[in-house]
């Protein structure tokens, strides 16, 4: 019986592949509880980058739909987005270090939102983007509604929810939905050299910064000023600050330890 997850320790950074690939990585509760814990054990100061993908062909397709369709009766799906999808959206903004998402192919319904949840996305040329959910008479999820509008703009937000038309990459990328496109035979050599790379810069300046930027979407300027200034003042107190000034002063590449 092989994980639903695959938990990989790089030495201070982790990789994490949902593992269902014959369903296109759909969760399942079993995915759901691993994913938690992970991100959980990440939270751990030894880990000071997550990437995120799918094996095989696809990302992730958001819910299994197979356990909904056997369901007798009336469904409760707030209690399941409550209970899971919610949690997992709050984890990878609220983690303390950089999440970076590589989506290896199509990531549709809540799949397609979780990518958009993580701090930085690259996908692969052949990947799609599908807000599935309006095909089966439901509701994007998984902060959809709230990402999509401020990366895009509300008039492409509305048609791509509404319809539930696939996004080829290359336009998900020219519409600063994600970072970049990368062909698809370098998109995981790209990612892990990316999070390794990050996970040698001042994690903790970079927690502060993704602080700074999930308060952003719903604060005043004053407010983000007043929060830019708090933050400051933790960035300012880390020893990875000193050591980034002093190694500029000494023109030499600074050593962060993530402190
Ligand atoms: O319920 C709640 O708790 C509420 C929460 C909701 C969150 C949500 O995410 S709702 C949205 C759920 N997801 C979808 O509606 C997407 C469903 N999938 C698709 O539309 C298509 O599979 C894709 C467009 C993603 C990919 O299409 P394609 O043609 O490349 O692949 P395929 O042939 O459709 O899928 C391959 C296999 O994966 C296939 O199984 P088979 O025929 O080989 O045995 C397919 O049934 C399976 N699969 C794909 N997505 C799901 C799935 N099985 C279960 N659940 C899925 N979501």
């Amino acid at each position: 019986n092989e994980a639903v997850l695959t938990v990989t320790d790089h030495g201070g950074w982790t990789e994490l592949t949902l593992n269902r690939p014959d369903r296109l990585n759909s969760f399942n509760e079993e995915m759901h509880g691993a994913l938690a814990a992970a991100l959980d054990d990440a939270a751990d100061e030894s880990c000071r980058a997550v990437l995120l993908t799918g094996a095989g062909r696809g990302f992730c397709a958001g819910q299994d739909l197979s356990a909904r369709a056997n369901a007798e009766g009336p469904l409760d799906l707030g209690s399941t987005i409550e209970a899971f999808y919610n949690p997992l959206i709050r984890r990878i903004r609220g983690l303390n270090k950089p999440v970076i998402c590589a989506v290896n192919g199509v990531a549709a319904g809540a799949g397609a939102n979780i990518a958009l949840a993580c701090d930085i996305v690259l996908a692969a040329r052949s990947a799609k983007f599908i807000q599935a959910f309006s095909k089966i008479g439901l509701v994007p999820d998984s902060g959809g509604t709230y990402f999509l509008p401020r990366l895009i703009g509300d008039a492409r937000a509305r048609a791509l929810m509404l319809l539930a038309e696939p996004l080829a990459a290359e336009t998900a990328a020219e519409w600063g939905l994600i970072w970049k496109v990368i062909d698809d035979a370098a998109l995981m050599d790209e990612a892990r050299a990316l999070t390794a790379r990050l996970a040698t810069q001042p994690t903790q300046g970079l927690a502060l910064t993704k602080a700074a930027l999930n308060a952003s979407g719903g604060n005043s300027l004053n407010d983000q000023l007043d929060l830019e200034r708090d933050l400051q003042r933790e960035a300012g107190r880390t020893p990875d600050y000193r050591e980034g000034v002093k190694a500029f002063m000494e023109k030499r590449t600074p050593n962060f330890t993530g402190r």
